[in-house]
Parts: C-alpha cells; sequence; structure tokens
C-alpha cells in the first residue's frame, strides 16, 4: 500500500512547495480516505496544536443590489434572491457588532461587502471601521472586491490584518460561475493585496458543479501562488433560492472533506477554514473535518445573508471535540 510515493510517511514532512501538478493533487484525491487524512493529520500536528481552531465572525456592511453576476450568490441584483439591501452600515453599528462576536469568543471580525469594486470613500468609512475594531483588540478582515493599487495601500496604512478574496474555482470553470469579471482580475486583485504586505485569504466553493479536476486545479492555484494565502476559507455552496445555482446536484461529503485534507497537505502552514455550509453539515462531518485538517471556522449566528449554526450548538460542539479557539495564521 505504501509503495506509492504520494502515501510515502518520508515524505509527510515536506517544505513548503510552490510547484504542484494536476497528477500529483489527483494522486492525493484518489487515496485510500483513511490514508489520506492520516497524511492531512501528521502534516496537521507538525504545523499546528490539532487541538486548536481559529474564530472569525462575519459581518455584511453592505449588502445586496452588487452588479456581478456571481451564479452562487444572492447579493446579486440580477436575481430574486428574497434578500432586503442595506447600504453601508453606520461605524457604531458595525462596532457594536465586532464587539458582541469578541464577547462571544471570535478573535477575528470580517467585514464583507457587496461590491464589484470599492469607491475611495468607501474605502476610508472601511479604514475607520477596521481601526475601530482594531482598538476592541481583534484581528481584522476585509472583502469588499477588486482593489485598486491606492485603496490597497490605504488599507494596509490603515492597519488592516486581512484581505478575503477568493477564487471561487479553476480557471476553467470560472466562466460558467462569473461572466463579469475575470480570473485574472481576481489574480491581479490578490497580487496586489499580498505586495502590499496585507495577510491574503483566499479559498474557493466547492459543489457548484465542478469537476474532481476543477477542484485540483483550484487547489493548485492556491497551492502554486508566491506564498501561500495565510487563510484558505473552503466554503460548500450555500443554495439559496432564485440564484443560478439553486437545485445543483450536492457534493458528496466526503470529497468535500477530502478537499480539507488536500487542502491541508497542499498548504502546511496555512489556516484551512471550514467556512460556508456548516449548518448542512452534521456535527459528525464536521469533526472528520477538524480531523481532516481544517482549523479554522466562522462562528455566529450569520455568515454574510445566511445561516450559519448558533453560536450555542458550537461552544458544545467544541466541548464534545475537546477543541479550543485561539491563534493567529501567522503566528
Ligand atoms: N463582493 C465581494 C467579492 O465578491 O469579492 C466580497 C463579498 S463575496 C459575498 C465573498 C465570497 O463569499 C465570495 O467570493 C464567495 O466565495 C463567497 N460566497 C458568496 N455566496 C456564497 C454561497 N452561496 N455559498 C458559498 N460561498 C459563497
Ligand atoms: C468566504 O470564503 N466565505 C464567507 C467570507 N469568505 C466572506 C462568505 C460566505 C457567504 C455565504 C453566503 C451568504 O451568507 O451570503
Ligand atoms: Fe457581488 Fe461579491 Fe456576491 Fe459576486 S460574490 S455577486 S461580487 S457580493
Amino acid at each position: 500500500m505504501s509503495a506509492n510515493p504520494a502515501i510515502s510517511p518520508i515524505q509527510q514532512s515536506t517544505a513548503i512547495r510552490h510547484d504542484w501538478q494536476l497528477d500529483e493533487v489527483q494522486a492525493l484525491y484518489a487515496l485510500p480516505f483513511n490514508e489520506l487524512i492520516f497524511k492531512a493529520q501528521i502534516i496537521h500536528r507538525e504545523n499546528f496544536d490539532p487541538n486548536e481552531i481559529q474564530v472569525s465572525s462575519l459581518l455584511s456592511i453592505k449588502t445586496g443590489s452588487c452588479s456581478e453576476d456571481c451564479g452562487y450568490c444572492p447579493q446579486s441584483a440580477r436575481y430574486d434572491s428574497d434578500l432586503t439591501p442595506e447600504a453601508l452600515m453606520p461605524i457604531d453599528a458595525v462596532l457594536k457588532a465586532a464587539q458582541q462576536a469578541r464577547d462571544q469568543g471570535a478573535s477575528r471580525f470580517c467585514m464583507g461587502a457587496a461590491w464589484r469594486q470599492p469607491k475611495d470613500r468607501d474605502i476610508e468609512r472601511v479604514v475607520e471601521m477596521v481601526q475601530g475594531v482594531k482598538a476592541l483588540g481583534m484581528e481584522t478582515c476585509v472583502t469588499l472586491g477588486m482593489l485598486t493599487d491606492e485603496q490597497t495601500a490605504r488599507l494596509k496604512d490603515g492597519g488592516l490584518d486581512y484581505y478575503n478574496h477568493n477564487l471561487d474555482t479553476s480557471e476553467d470553470y470560472y466562466s460558467e460561475i462569473i461572466t463579469t469579471r475575470t480570473y485574472q482580475d481576481r489574480l491581479d486583485t490578490l497580487a496586489r493585496v499580498r505586495d502590499a504586505g496585507i495577510n491574503v485569504c483566499c479559498g474557493g466553493i466547492v459543489g457548484m458543479g465542478e469537476s474532481d479536476i476543477d477542484r485540483s486545479k483550484l487547489l493548485i492555484e492556491l497551492a502554486n501562488m508566491p506564498k501561500h494565502p495565510e487563510s484558505v476559507p473552503v466554503n460548500m455552496l450555500v443554495q439559496v433560492e432564485g440564484t443560478p445555482l439553486m437545485g445543483t446536484e450536492a457534493l458528496d461529503p466526503l470529497i468535500f472533506i477530502r478537499t480539507i485534507a488536500v487542502a491541508r497537505i497542499m498548504m502546511p502552514n496555512s489556516r484551512v477554514r471550514l467556512s460556508a455550509g456548516r449548518n448542512n453539515m452534521s456535527d459528525e462531518m464536521q469533526a472528520l473535518c477538524f480531523l481532516a485538517g481544517a482549523n479554522s471556522i466562522f462562528y455566529g449566528d450569520k455568515l454574510l445573508t445566511t445561516d450559519n449554526p448558533m453560536t450555542n450548538h458550537d461552544r458544545r460542539l467544541f466541548e464534545r471535540l475537546g477543541l479550543h479557539s485561539g491563534g493567529s495564521s501567522y503566528a
């Protein structure tokens, strides 16, 4: 069984790599489940406390009426998703939500805006929010769409810790999901964020009808970046009524868990976040995701616009699994 070099324990203590090839990643996915999880768990333990989970809370600071056509997203103005649009929130309401998230145990506060790209005046208001949240003792993350060099520099100067911008899927499958901006646009924004010295939060969504190869290629895009993203959110599609992806055939949960394990192996030092979709996962499935190397979650009753498990339920789950919160992705 261990004759296959892809599963040799000796190869498990590998250095950080940026040259992953499709056949190797496909070989990881194809391993017997127990072998894959074992390999991921060894790498996880070499790099992290296996019982520690980083906890982030999300807030939608500007909701809906988005010009983009992302096929999964209830916030696009093009789809009838029964969402009430809301303008950019006032700073005091944002800080109140952040304080509540902190008091419930979140260490990072992620603010999301339904924009294709922010205007310069929006950036000034977001910087105020970032500074207010930092003053509460939390790490900050924002996701605002595409950025210019100047906007990126302003966010860095303003003290932002992380910028979230997802690749979502493989370059090949991307045009099936989004037509209003290109994969290269996303890579350009990510390069700006990296070059400005802001930590990168970048991952994708699975369960959108993509192929095995698309999932492998997404992970290759992430792992072959010049530096691995510090946070890698792996989202399971949340199917929302009115969006084009509503009704997509559900992904086999074991393939989702394998995706977490392969991400852990390819990006040993990154926080792999078990992200959207937890509300439709059993506690046992989430436990397997943590065993496969996920060590971050979104915590709080809401993601951006859809439901997340209740905080009491998550607290109980942590207790049952002996998990504790803590840690930063750039320790
Ligand atoms: N508008 C900005 C943008 O798209 O870059 C920032 C906010 S956008 C909602 C942030 C990310 O949320 C998307 O890139 C996507 O990966 C994720 N997302 C949105 N809707 C989702 C859904 N229904 N299921 C899973 N993930 C979703
Ligand atoms: C990420 O990868 N997932 C989060 C966060 N980054 C911004 C967003 C999930 C959104 C799920 C659908 C919603 O609640 O609107
Ligand atoms: Fe707009 Fe972002 Fe939703 Fe796409 S994912 S429709 S850019 S809010």
